[in-house]
């Protein structure tokens, strides 16, 4: 088994374990503590990154050497590639979907991440909501949530389409997880499709198992409209 996923507790690498149980793969997960928020040693040492996920695959098949990769977009590419034969990635012969695909994918790291993030660091900066740069930093966030809404209001089912791919893969965590240190709330009215979008992504065995084999048997996906944030304090 020459493939080995790091996953940091709640963060961005839940992604890659719900996509090696989607594709049915043999890895091995190897797990690490934020400190206290930040990553440890154990991953600055894997990567020069210094990022949640990294992935070792030694040997690779594609090399025949050691891979240490970081960057989620890039061990989901190589991961769909190398182990999944294409699976869960849409291609020019998937048609009207691929474009859709595409953007989704991207979209999740490019935009949606991003600004969330932005929102964590402007808030904590300064708690009051109307100051202009947390406001600003605020509708960034709605107005990205609101897009995902929309395009899930129009296929009723995935971001690309009928079927799960790699673009939800991606986007799920900004939905979920990151809400423990950015509390957002969603509404039953104004984020309906979103929340049903969840619900569906938490029926799915493979990413129960993942959520479990990342966090333990006693953590609760954060797919509901109100979220307990993490007490980041303590983390
Ligand atoms: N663009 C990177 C971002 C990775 C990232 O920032 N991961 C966070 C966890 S969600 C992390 O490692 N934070 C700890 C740190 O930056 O020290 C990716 O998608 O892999």
């Amino acid at each position: 088994m020459p493939l080995t996923l790091h996953h940091m507790g709640v963060s961005q690498s839940e992604r890659i374990v719900w996509l090696a149980e989607e594709l049915g793969l043999d890895y091995q997960l190897v797990h690490h503590k934020r400190d206290p928020l930040l990553s440890p040693q154990s991953i600055k040492d894997l990567h020069p990154a210094g990022t949640a996920p990294v992935i070792v695959d030694d040997p690779s098949p594609v090399t025949h050497s050691r891979v240490v990769l970081a960057e989620s977009c890039a061990i989901v590419d190589y991961i769909i590639a190398v182990y999944g034969q294409g699976h869960l990635a849409l291609t020019p012969q998937d048609g009207a979907a691929y474009p859709h695909y595409l953007e989704w994918y991207h979209f999740a790291n490019g935009t949606l991440q991003p600004a969330i993030m932005r929102l964590f660091i402007a808030s904590n900066a300064n708690p009051d909501p109307s100051s202009p740069i947390v406001a600003m930093t605020a509708q960034k966030k709605d107005h990205a949530l609101s897009m995902v809404e929309n395009r899930l209001a129009k296929t009723g089912a995935y971001l690309a389409g009928d079927a799960l791919t790699a673009a939800d893969i991606m986007t799920v965590f900004s939905l979920t997880t990151m809400r423990g240190f950015v509390p957002m709330e969603f509404d039953q009215t104004k984020h309906a499709h979103i929340l049903s979008y969840l619900k569906r992504i938490c029926e799915r065995p493979a990413y129960k198992k993942a959520m479990e084999l990342c966090e333990g048997k006693d953590f609760v996906p954060m797919v509901g409209p109100k979220i307990e944030p993490f007490n980041l304090g303590a983390a």
